[in-house]
């Protein structure tokens, strides 16, 4: 079904590619020999990643070639199991029954999540929203809103900036919380911070005189590297976050100019932030009130450079309110590029943004969009994914009845594993697009089989955001696709084809009669940015640019009046329950912390039964070392841990990076519940410990995920 490239495949060569197994991109030399990979390590002549690779990234080949993988779908039999049947009539029989239902109840009895495995593949996504956006329903989820939802709600409720981002390249400053991009390589528009061989750009940036503050539990790999890391108690953020904006504008650090042509509420925010001096926060914090100052001089003192954030904020107690304080440090701060400036950023194959010099006001878009039967918002043209269990579950007109899955692992990655297992299992038809049988795949109808990344041609496009030079690279497949499999894309294509409809990207429809292009046409098609596709192909190493335009900020055209609003009364009325919660002297009968920290060796699910690249093999739940030997116990042993919600038992290993207190465990590993239960073969499920039932925050609905109150007990 995979379309023959015009390419020859065969024979042993060395293919130069890029890795898309995480948003670095990392440039890659592959060996192949007998039509497997035999190695695979850094592209030198890389423009950007010099030869950079991590451990992950060298092993795509064993991840191709899992004994594993699926090399045909599989349609699920009256008892259960499982048979491979063809492409051809995976498309045809998943059409049927798609269509009986959408007659049946309608559009909105389909739903689609998708997961991270879809973002870096160059087609994918395209493909297939096109494809949902034809069949009309609304029930999109997306692994965002079980993240970061909580940028959106900020961003939301504070205003943005036309202008773009400032640029780590030239900054004075970086504040990163609870972000650790050099194991995440979460970079771009998430932190600005560079994601290309990043702990290179970091020590050239320390050199010239950057300072960098980490805000972290744990003295992660960036924190390490940090000017100043205030190593806080989990959760406590919010109150963090309120005290460097106490001293900001206590000590006259804040940009009076900027706040008084664009910012609303100082004053409220003076006001709200009044109660968090150096001196109450430290108490809430666990840090010096020294350390606190320093951020804030440090930060405010400072000519540019921007405040940003990752999952440890947004995952917690006070997600909202605490991302809210992020970005509004850079409001008072006025940390944003100015007409005239270089934003952050250079797209390549596509067009960007216009930049202005302007702000764009809060949208509230919650306060306007539809609601669900039970009340939850579509924010963004999606469904908040907290509300997926329920959307499958609870009786209604509009219930999901069909779900398409395609590179995500809900079943193991989200919140609460039973409830999202049951909920996949009271489908009427579950479709799953992944390369290995997981958990969420064992509870399909069809699980379809596709190409992985080195069988695929694609491009840099998306990602221009995330590199400060205008940098492009387009690969060849450097394999040849196992016989069975198809391109996501493809699938998605010949079941619109299948089901009669007609599929809309820009100026581009593929209809029900068309030809299916191959990857490279169809990559070609779409291109509508400086470079066209031939002289990008005439480059295997990706090259810079030199002709492309770089963005710059314009003038604030005349008639802007909008404003940002940094204290509006929902987030003050947060922030004062935040201090309650936080001050509040009751002691926990939960003594530890769990907290969320990303593996280098696995991309969430992916790698984890890769034998040999986890370094245990499973993952640990690390624990600070005295913390061990005070609970009397040996590196290895088994614990129980256990949440208000949940239990689960998991292996201790020491961390003296760790916070006294802190349990941090990476997430999806752990297994099929009550077949892979053995905790040092397949690890631990933290998500069996949260709930989506109670502690979720306002709006987004986002439960919580990090600084989850457990106890320990020895098994
Ligand atoms: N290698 C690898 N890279 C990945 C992924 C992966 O699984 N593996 N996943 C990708 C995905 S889906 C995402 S969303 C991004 C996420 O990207 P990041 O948010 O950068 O993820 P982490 O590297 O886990 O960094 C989160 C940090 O927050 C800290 N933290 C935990 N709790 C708190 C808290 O309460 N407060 C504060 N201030 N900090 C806290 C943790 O100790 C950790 O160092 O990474 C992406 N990149
Ligand atoms: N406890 C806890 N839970 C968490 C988090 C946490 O920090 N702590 N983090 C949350 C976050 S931020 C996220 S984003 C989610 C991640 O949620 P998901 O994206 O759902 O997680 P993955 O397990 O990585 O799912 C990717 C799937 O894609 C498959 N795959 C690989 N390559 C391809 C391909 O080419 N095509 C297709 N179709 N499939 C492919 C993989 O086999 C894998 O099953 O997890 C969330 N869950
Ligand atoms: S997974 Fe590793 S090698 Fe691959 S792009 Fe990410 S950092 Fe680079
Ligand atoms: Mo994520």
């Amino acid at each position: 079904m995979v379309p023959p490239t015009n390419r020859a495949l065969a024979g042993d060569r060395t293919a130069v590619t890029y890795c898309r197994l995480c948003p670095a991109h990392c440039g890659i030399e592959v060996e192949v020999a007998g039509g497997a990979v035999t190695r695979v390590v850094g592209d030198r002549a890389h423009p950007l990643t010099h030869g950079f690779t991590c451990a992950k990234g060298r092993r795509l080949g064993d991840l191709h070639a899992d004994p594993d993988r699926l090399l045909a779908s599989q349609r699920r039999r009256a008892d259960g199991t499982f048979e491979p049947i063809s492409v051809q009539s995976a498309v045809a029989s998943v059409a049927h029954r798609l269509e009986s239902i959408l007659q049946t109840h309608g559009p909105d009895s389909i739903g689609l999540f998708v997961g991270t495995q879809t973002y870096t593949a160059s087609l994918t996504y395209s493909f297939m929203s096109s494809w949902f956006r034809a069949v009309g329903s609304r029930k999109r989820f997306t692994t965002v809103t079980i993240d970061q939802s909580a940028k959106i709600v900020a961003g939301g409720r504070l205003g943005v900036w036309a202008g773009g981002r400032q640029r780590f390249e030239s900054a004075d400053v970086w504040l990163l919380v609870g972000t650790n991009p050099l194991v995440s390589m979460q970079g771009g528009d998430m932190t600005g911070f560079p994601i290309h061989d990043g702990a290179r750009a970091l020590a050239e940036a320390r050199r010239r005189g950057l300072k960098l503050i980490v805000v972290d539990p744990r003295r992660s790999q960036v924190a390490a590297r940090a000017d100043l890391h205030l190593q806080i108690r989990p959760g406590t953020d919010a109150a963090l976050l309120a005290g460097l904006h106490h001293v900001i504008l206590r000590d006259a650090h804040a940009d009076d100019a900027f706040c008084s042509r664009w910012a609303n509420g100082v004053d409220e925010l003076r006001e709200a932030v009044s109660r968090f001096t150096p001196e109450v926060v430290a108490g809430i914090a666990g840090v010096a009130p020294e350390q606190i100052v320093e951020a804030a001089r440090t930060f405010g003192a400072a000519r540019s450079g921007m405040a940003t954030s990752g999952t440890g904020p947004d995952m917690g107690p006070h997600a909202n309110v605490a991302e809210h304080l992020v970005q509004a440090l850079n409001v008072v701060c006025g940390r944003f590029p100015r007409e005239g400036d270089r934003p952050g950023g250079v797209r390549v194959l596509e067009r960007g943004p216009r930049y202005r010099a302007q702000a764009l006001p809060p949208s509230r878009p919650w306060e306007r969009a539809p609601k669900n039967r039970f009340g939850a918002s579509w924010l963004r043209s999606e469904l908040m994914s907290p509300v997926l269990p329920d959307e499958i579950l609870l009786d209604g007109p509009d219930r999901i009845r069909a779900l398409v899955v395609v590179g995500g692992n809900p079943g193991a990655a989200f919140p609460d594993q039973d409830r999202i297992l049951e909920a996949l299992e009271g489908l009427e038809l579950l479709v799953v697009l992944d390369p290995f049988m997981t958990e969420t795949a064992r509870r399909a109808d069809y699980v379809i089989a596709p190409t992985m990344s080195l069988e695929r041609a694609e491009d840099t496009r998306g990602y221009g955001h995330f590199a400060d030079q205008p940098f492009a690279q387009y690969t060849d497949p450097v394999l040849p696709p196992p016989e069975g499999v198809i391109h996501d894309w493809e699938f998605f294509l010949r079941l619109g084809q299948a089901m009669g409809l007609t599929l809309k990207m820009g100026r581009r429809t593929y209809g029900p009669e068309d030809r299916v292009p191959t990857d490279v046409e169809a990559l070609a098609e779409r291109a509508d940015g400086y470079v066209d596709h031939e002289a990008l192909r005439a480059h295997p190493h990706g090259k810079l640019f030199a002709d492309v335009p770089l963005p710059v900020v314009a003038p604030t055209p005349d008639d802007a009046t909008d404003r940002f609003e940094v204290m509006p009364d929902d987030v003050a009325a947060e922030l004062g329950d935040a201090f309650d919660a936080l001050s509040s002297t009751q002691a926990n009968e939960r003594p530890y912390r769990l907290i969320v920290g990303r593996s280098r060796e696995t991309m969430n699910s992916v790698g984890r039964r890769l034998p040999g690249l986890a370094r245990n093999g499973y993952n640990p739940c690390f624990m600070h070392p005295d913390d061990l030997s005070a609970a009397n116990l040996d590196p290895g042993a088994l614990v129980a841990l256990t949440s208000d919600y949940g239990s689960v038992t998991a292996i201790v290993q020491p961390d003296a990076t760790l916070r006294p207190g802190v349990l941090t465990m990476t997430h999806c590993f752990g297994g099929e519940p009550g077949l892979e239960d053995d905790p040092r073969r397949f690890g631990t499920n933290p998500t069996r410990l949260l709930s989506l039932q109670t502690g979720l925050q306002p709006i987004s609905l986002m439960p919580l995920m990090t600084a989850v109150p457990v106890t320990l007990t020895p098994v």
